[in-house]
């Protein structure tokens, strides 16, 4: 899409008076965000999914198959997110957060980094890449050591340790889920930033703040399901249009 069909969008004057007048905002962002970070997005022309699949990785029976091929992939990726640094979309939105009464963004992300960008009301819907979880007692810890030359990390108590995520086919944290849930229903304005919109729960989300009355915004470089239905798709990229809706919110 033409950079100038952002532009028009950013211009509009319900556009501008729902960014300056909203003092409840929800936003929901997913891997486009953190692209900018050198980040690889799961469905792009680098996608994590290309080299391998969901199905093949990011579920609790592939663990059991084949646990060192999985851990292999969560390091590789962890690698990647230990290298990388939250860029001015990230940022952006922990300003916003600062400028406004409600203030709530939901990840689909693990990679951490709108808590190092400074972001407090944050939901992790999807876990963080950072922690692991024991299986047989539960416990979480960030960066298990593996016991030497055994790939998979073992807790204090003996149990393998896997990666603190949700895969598919799980259930998604419960408190995390009401909460993204309660900001949707709640906003007047939302955000739909750097994501496909093709994984649920959470792509549900953008059509729940739409339906209960909020102005919906979408960020993406391409249309997704979301553009369907929002006020406004502004075509391209987070970390360059962000900034400019703060400006707007400044102004
Ligand atoms: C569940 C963590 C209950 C792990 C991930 C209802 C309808 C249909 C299907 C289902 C449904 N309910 C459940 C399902 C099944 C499944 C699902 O949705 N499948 C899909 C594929 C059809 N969902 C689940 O299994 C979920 N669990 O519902 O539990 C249940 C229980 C048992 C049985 C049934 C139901 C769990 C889903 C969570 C999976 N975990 N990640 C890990 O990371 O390893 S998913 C992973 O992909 C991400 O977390 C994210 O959620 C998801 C989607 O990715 P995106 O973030 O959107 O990224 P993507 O690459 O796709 O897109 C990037 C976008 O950015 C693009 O649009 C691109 O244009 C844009 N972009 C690029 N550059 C930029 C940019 N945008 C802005 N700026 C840029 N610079
Ligand atoms: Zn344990």
């Amino acid at each position: 899409m033409p950079d100038s069909v952002s532009r028009q969008g950013l211009e509009d004057s319900r556009l501008v008076r729902a960014i300056r007048e909203s003092g409840r905002v929800g936003v929901l962002t997913g891997a486009g965000i953190s692209a900018e970070s050198g980040i690889p997005t799961f469905r792009g022309a680098e996608g994590l999914w290309k080299k391998f699949r969901p199905e093949e990785l990011a579920n609790f029976d592939a663990f059991m198959a084949n646990p060192e091929l999985v851990w292999a992939w969560y390091r590789f990726r962890r690698d990647i997110v230990r290298k990388a640094e939250p860029n001015p979309g990230h940022r952006a939105l922990a300003a916003w957060e600062t400028r406004v009464g409600e203030f709530t963004l939901i990840t689909q992300n693990v990679d951490g980094l709108h808590a190092r960008a400074g972001s407090k009301h944050l939901v992790e819907l999807h876990g963080n890449l950072e922690r692991d979880r024991c299986l047989d007692c539960g416990r979480t810890c960030t960066g298990a050591r593996a016991e030497e030359g055994d790939p998979i990390p073992v807790c204090s108590c003996g149990g393998r340790m896997r990666p603190d995520v949700v895969w598919f086919g799980e259930y998604l944290p419960e408190d995390a889920l009401i909460q993204a849930d309660r900001a949707a229903a709640g906003c007047d304005l939302f955000l739909a930033v750097g994501t496909s919109a093709v994984v649920h729960p959470a792509a549900s989300l953008p059509r729940l703040a739409k339906r209960r009355g909020a102005m919906l915004i979408e960020i993406n470089p391409e249309p997704t399901p979301v553009s369907a239905y929002a006020d406004f798709t502004l075509y391209g990229p987070a970390g360059q249009l962000l900034p400019e809706l703060l400006r707007i919110l400044d102004a």
